[in-house]
């Protein structure tokens, strides 16, 4: 069968389009999808640049509460000294990463950005039972 062309060019113009639409029209849904699932599963390995959640660890009692975190590398651990009257100092001191809050009075809070994988302490300098343990994935 010959299909009949459209003498206004115009019109020719259009019809393409709607041929166009008719024929890759039914990808645009799909495709939009697709596009954000390969967005979603490329950006995610280069990593750093997610934004990291915060974890809040309390210290009142002379205790860190929870005692123990499973977090994402740059998740950030923020030690809040709920304490009435004590003063705190959070530390870490592993080979690959150092962290000292200095003296930490009542009411302040220190946050403490994890970006490498591993098991990190966070100690106390003032009270040395207090112990925080950090997986970091
Ligand atoms: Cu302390």
């Amino acid at each position: 069968m010959i299909q009949m062309q459209p003498t206004n060019p115009y019109r020719a113009k259009q019809a393409r389009a709607k041929q166009a639409w008719a024929k890759w029209g039914w990808w645009a849904l799909p495709g939009l999808g697709l596009a954000v699932l390969v967005g979603w599963l490329v950006l995610p390995p280069t990593g750093s640049v997610a934004p990291g959640r915060h974890y809040d660890v309390s210290q009142r009692g002379r205790e860190f509460r929870p005692g123990l975190l499973d977090i994402q590398r740059g998740d950030v651990v923020r030690v809040v000294n709920d304490d009435a009257d004590l003063p705190h100092h959070a530390y870490v001191a592993s080979e690959r990463f150092k962290f000292d809050s200095g003296d930490q009075e009542p009411g302040h809070d220190v946050d403490i950005p994890f970006t490498l994988a591993g098991t990190f302490s966070v100690l106390c300098g003032i009270h040395p039972k207090m112990r925080l343990t950090v997986h970091v994935h």
